[in-house]
């Protein structure tokens, strides 16, 4: 009975912490506009790259990179957040195609955000591309949130079970 008892009290655990998990997910700050904008063509570099969400950011911890269609980094220096806004300085661009804006920013509410866009280079520019992006560009996850409710499920059911077993 007493085993009945603890698996119950393990699966309402896990639960609640499933809800608990998505319900904070829901409050992610929302990307609502970028400069350049998605898939614009532009003939020239844009001097940075800037992405402006529906809330404010945190400063720490923001990443921002801009790939080029190298595979190389055209991005320089770091990132910059202020309030709901955070951009990155941009080298003068080198081959003609397509750039990609890699994001990894956080939440007021402290929760990763990340994403992309891409805009296109219609003619080649005359730039220096930075180090290969492959070792340096942000993961396009965010940190993972889930195991941290898991393991607050399981220390509340090893509570649990060790409740129930003293009261025999
Ligand atoms: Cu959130």
């Amino acid at each position: 009975m007493n085993r009945v008892i603890a698996t119950l009290v393990l699966a309402i655990s896990f639960a609640t912490a499933a809800v608990a998990g998505a319900g904070v997910a829901s409050a992610h700050a929302t990307r609502v506009a970028t400069d350049p904008v998605e898939n614009a063509e532009l003939t020239q570099a844009p001097q940075k790259v800037i992405a402006t969400f529906n809330e404010a950011l945190q400063s720490e911890f923001a990443a921002m990179t801009v790939v080029g269609p190298d595979g190389n980094l055209w991005s320089t220096g770091d990132p910059r957040v202020d309030g709901a806004v955070v951009s990155v300085g941009v080298r003068p661009l080198g081959p003609s195609g397509t750039y990609t804006v890699n994001y990894r920013v956080t939440s007021a509410d402290g929760h990763v955000v990340s994403g992309s866009w891409s805009f296109k280079l219609t003619v080649s520019g005359t730039g220096t591309p930075g180090p290969s992006a492959s070792a340096a560009s942000p993961s396009s996850d965010g940190i993972p949130v889930w195991p941290f409710f898991v393991a607050a499920g399981l220390i509340v059911a090893v509570a649990a079970v060790w409740a129930v077993r003293r009261q025999r």
